[in-house]
């Protein structure tokens, strides 16, 4: 049941040999996906032999094998998490109701809206990403960047798999708009704003794993408890591939803050700038930048949108079996900053239309936790400063606080005053000059560039001087 066919030319355990349809529909998108992953993939880098793990069975215990590959040669297949037997509906209408196996009628549209948005940002992340190959600050982080992309690619497959097994034709029709739209494209973008924006260094790439890829975890943890078993499997099993990207993005920055600290301490000043590192007072704005972006991810604070996908029994709140209450929501109350007469206030407002402000608090309480991780290096190296997640009102283009001119301390604030500390908030155009001269490609083993820290340890017992990647 768990382990994977890699006899198959689409490696997967939902046994595609005996559903001829199906598997032919995969083996005609497949070429479709190469020809994109070569198109607006990693660019440079595809004789390159990586060290990188693949899936061999679904058991949280060694499901990864480690070996190297041509990342053209990734063996991208289709795996779900072990069905639960006798699982039912968890919340919502039909809480309690044995799950679907087949997708309701009457919820279609909503569950292929939910798998498409889920679908788009995978690419999304990989094109964003497709340059960073070229200046990458060691051949350690080269493959961690691979291997993202490869496993981000392999979310894609994911959401395509269900939309060709679940959604007849115009499921097959959303599979190929997955590789119609672009990020960044003026014309045909990317569903969500986050996955418009450039990743054009890598201290953006870190960032992005820490706050971007853990809005991934969250989401994918709510779709986890869906109602329709094939989605929570896949999506059970994606978040197992998920940790390896919230540890790039946690440790990138720690390694980033280490070495700050220790340019901070031998040269003793607070601009490392003209010593090749990056200033506390930068890493604080670019935090602010991915992670205010981020937010926008959730969606509004009340939303109708996402009451129904409740109450339909489609996505759950975060950890949902965990939680003590009726899973119907249909009287309950929960707390909403919003803004109203030029103040942000908190209201107790129906909890249905407000699980996506309730997502996005579980969200800020995680990312609190890796930003004291941060502090912690900092104060370790003796050094008086904090960073900072800003107000979660700070910077947003989405919900009720969009388009609003309020501090990273949370205040309401007039336009001039916003002119006036932007610079000091948000990553300038001299910022963003300054890093990109620091991102010189270190390609020589065991070498790291001068502005991160090595890593503590390497990939699966490897030293830190293995070669991670082969350059061709
Ligand atoms: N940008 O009712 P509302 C990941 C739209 S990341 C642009 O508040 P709802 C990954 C919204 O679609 C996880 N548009 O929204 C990370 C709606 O449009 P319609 C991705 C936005 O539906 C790194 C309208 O505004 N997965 O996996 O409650 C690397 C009203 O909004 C945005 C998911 O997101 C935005 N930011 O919530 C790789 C899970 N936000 O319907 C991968 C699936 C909202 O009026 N998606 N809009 O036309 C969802 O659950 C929901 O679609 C959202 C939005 C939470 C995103
Ligand atoms: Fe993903
Ligand atoms: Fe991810």
């Amino acid at each position: 049941m768990t382990a994977i066919d890699y006899s198959e030319r689409i490696p997967n355990n939902v046994n595609l040999a005996e559903d001829r349809r199906l598997r032919r529909a995969l083996e005609q998108w497949q070429p479709r996906f190469l020809d994109w992953w070569h198109e607006r993939g990693p660019q440079g880098y595809l004789d390159a032999e990586v060290y990188l793990r693949t899936a061999i069975s679904v058991d949280a215990a060694g499901w990864a094998r480690f070996g190297y590959v041509r990342m053209p040669e990734y063996r991208w297949g289709v795996f779900l998490a072990q069905p639960q037997p006798d699982r039912a509906i968890g919340f919502g209408e039909h809480a309690g109701q044995p799950v679907w196996r087949e997708v309701p009628g009457e919820y279609r549209g909503a569950l292929r809206r939910l798998i498409v948005v889920q679908g788009d940002t995978e690419p999304a992340s990989v094109e964003q990403q497709c340059v960073l190959g070229r200046t990458c600050p060691s051949l350690y982080d080269l493959r961690n960047l691979f291997q993202v992309n490869v496993e981000e690619g392999r979310h894609l497959w994911a959401m395509v798999y269900l939309l060709h097994a679940y959604f007849g034709r115009d499921g097959r029709e959303e599979a190929e708009e997955l590789l119609g739209r672009h990020s960044g494209d003026s014309d045909k973008p990317r569903i969500l704003g986050a996955f418009n924006e450039a990743t054009p260094d890598w201290l953006s790439f870190f960032m992005f794993t820490f706050f971007t890829d853990r809005d991934g975890r969250f989401q994918l943890a709510s779709l986890a408890e869906s109602g329709f078993d094939p989605l929570a499997r896949t999506c059970r099993f994606m978040l197992t591939e998920e940790a390896h990207h919230m540890f790039v993005g946690d440790s990138g920055i720690a390694r980033v803050v280490q070495r700050t600290c220790e340019l901070m301490r031998e040269r003793d000043t607070d601009d490392v700038g003209p010593y090749g590192g990056l200033s506390l007072p930068l890493l604080q704005r670019y935090l602010n930048f991915h992670f205010s972006v981020s937010l926008d991810l959730f969606g509004s604070e009340l939303s109708t949108n996402a009451a129904n996908y409740y109450s339909m029994g489609l996505k759950g709140r975060f950890q949902e079996e965990r939680i003590e209450d009726d899973h119907r929501l249909d009287s309950a109350a929960y707390p909403v900053a919003l803004p109203e007469d030029g103040e942000i206030v908190v209201r107790e407002e129906p909890a249905l239309a407000a699980l996506n402000e309730r997502l996005r608090d579980d969200y800020i309480a995680d990312c609190a936790k890796g930003v004291e991780r941060w502090n912690r290096v900092i104060r370790s190296a003796n050094i008086d400063f904090e960073l900072r997640l800003p107000h979660r009102a700070f910077n947003r283009s989405v919900g009720r606080f969009a388009g609003m001119r309020i501090s990273p301390d949370g205040r309401v604030i007039s336009e001039d005053e916003w002119q006036r500390g932007i610079a000091q908030w948000l990553p300038t155009q001299a910022d963003r000059e300054m890093v990109a001269s620091l991102m010189q490609p270190v390609t020589e083993r065991g070498k790291f560039a001068a502005w991160i820290a090595p890593p503590a340890r390497g990939i699966n017992h490897q030293p830190l001087d293995f070669e991670y990647v082969r350059l061709a």
